[in-house]
């Protein structure tokens, strides 16, 4: 790949344009001093026009056959699998997990977008019977309108995928403001869409500032609003959504939980934990950050899991034998850090491996050691996202201890357990009170077919992915259907 900073540019009413706010410097985490790409954040005017051209597009969009909508969906994932090494390797320049995550996530972009080509031909309503003769009852789904996505760095295309995809499918115009920090794959997504033959005006991309977003969200020329992003800005956009009375759906922090009983099969708990505790350096939002292990088998797990974790090759993460990259950005590894040592130096805290800088030439790159840090009892570290490579530890003496520990926190989106025990099953089942459960598999990963989203301050609105973002991305219409008269039988 020739390291050449790109160019950014904003996509309006179909045409690309460099914009006139601030500069944006998109840099490198693993070497803060090298620059991805570089351009200007898109301002009010380049908002107002944005929702403009969406509200003007809307109903030419919405009125163009579904399978028309889906064909320009195909032609976009064609597209997007086309370029899967380019767009990967960008992806993990730009945002610092390894190159076969970047690519792997740019495939799930792909595939998203053909779930959802076929979508838009899915059956559009329902019929009911009526109680009065002569009649029948249709319940008929119809888009919604003009929709801002407003999207994180840490899915630079999946999560803007999923969110775009369902919306043109069913019939919606976008305006996206992506993550500032990752805005050279958006262009890449963007581009995808305009290959395709998405006209004019359907998609809009801005990349602006955090207030530019919020500028977004109430624009009064938007009908519904989208978010993937942090728990304090995700309540900030409810708010502000609920005065408008404007519908909205937030996917926002965890602090997932994954359960290891004393039945385990610990090779592959510990295979399991490590991924969803360090993969994409621990920058999921379905990422394992506690982890709940029972008493008989806790000594023993934890020193394999120490061992492994210690063992990870940590570095530049276009380089094959990575396996785990910097975290976003140098704010971002001192904001860890700090909360790391604030634990520390805690009474009852162990840090059982990492938990401190690389003193080589790592230093100067976003990197942070993939951390173990065990707690005696409740802790800041047991509550907060941290959103990085660390992983908050506490022992059980029985399943039920051990599942009532899962459920104690704010937070819903994912949980694990590693059991063959029926009744632990059945109990995780019942009681675990998540979006997403896994039993015997880590804590991330989501399927385009299936309903994604979490529980309790996890997440706010209808879930996303699957059939369940129809019930975000479309209103329905009851339809009472009588005929005047006419011929009978
Ligand atoms: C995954 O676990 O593969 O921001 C997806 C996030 C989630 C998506 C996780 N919304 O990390």
């Amino acid at each position: 790949m020739a390291r050449r900073a790109r160019t950014l540019r904003h996509l309006v009413a179909g045409q690309w344009r460099t914009g006139d706010g601030e500069d944006i410097v998109d840099l490198n985490p693993a070497r803060p001093r090298e620059t991805v790409a570089v351009g200007q954040f898109a301002q009010d005017h380049d908002l107002d026009q944005a929702v403009a051209a969406a509200r003007d597009a809307y109903p030419r969009w919405a009125a163009t056959p579904p399978q028309a909508r889906g064909r320009i969906l195909d032609r976009a994932a064609d597209f997007i699998d086309a370029h899967a090494d380019q767009w990967g390797e960008e992806l993990t320049w730009e945002e610092g997990k390894t190159r076969a995550e970047g690519i792997g996530e740019v495939r799930r972009a792909a595939e998203i977008f053909r779930y959802y080509a076929g979508e838009a031909t899915r059956p559009v309503g329902e019929v009911f019977a009526s109680p009065r003769p002569g009649e029948q009852i249709h319940v008929v789904h119809r888009p919604v309108g003009a929709v801002a996505v407003v999207t994180p760095f840490n899915f630079p295309i999946a999560i803007p995928a999923w969110k775009i995809a369902p919306a043109l499918s069913y019939g919606n115009t976008v305006v996206w403001k992506p993550s500032g920090l990752v805005p050279l794959l958006a262009v890449r997504l963007a581009e995808a869409l305009v290959e395709a033959g998405l006209p004019d005006g359907v998609l809009s991309l801005l990349i602006g500032s955090g207030s530019l977003g919020g500028r977004l969200v109430e624009h009064p020329g938007v009908d519904a609003v989208t978010f993937t992003g942090s728990t304090a800005v995700g309540r900030g956009l409810i708010a502000a959504c609920g005065r408008l009375a404007r519908p909205v759906q937030t996917e926002m922090g965890g602090k997932n939980a994954a359960v290891v009983l004393a039945d385990a099969d610990l090779d592959l708990a510990v295979q399991e934990v490590l991924a969803g505790a360090f993969r994409a350096t621990g920058q999921k939002c379905t990422a394992t950050s506690r982890l709940i292990v029972q008493e008989p088998i806790a000594d023993e797990f934890l020193a394999q899991l120490i061992e492994r974790a210690t063992a990870l090759r940590v570095g530049d993460p276009l380089d094959d034998a990575t396996e785990m990259g910097p975290v976003v950005s140098l704010q971002a590894r001192d904001e860890i850090q700090h909360a790391v040592d604030g634990a520390a130096a805690r009474a009852g805290v162990d840090v059982l491996t990492g938990g401190r800088h690389y003193d080589d030439d790592r230093m100067g790159g976003a990197f942070v050691q993939p951390t173990v840090i065990e707690l005696a009892d409740d802790d800041p570290l047991w509550r907060e996202e941290l959103f990085g490579p660390v992983l908050a530890v506490r022992r059980a003496k029985d399943t039920r201890e051990a599942l009532a520990l899962a459920n104690d926190s704010d937070f819903g989106l994912s949980a694990a357990v590693f059991t063959d025990d029926l009744c632990a099953v059945t109990a995780a089942m019942d009681q675990v009170d998540v979006g997403v459960l896994h039993i015997n598999s880590e804590t991330a990963g989501a399927d385009p077919h299936v309903p994604f989203g979490g529980a309790k301050q996890s997440a706010y609105g209808p879930k996303e992915q699957g059939r369940a973002a129809r019930e975000f991305f479309t209103r329905t219409t009851t339809v009472y259907l009588r005929s005047s008269g006419g011929p009978t039988l």
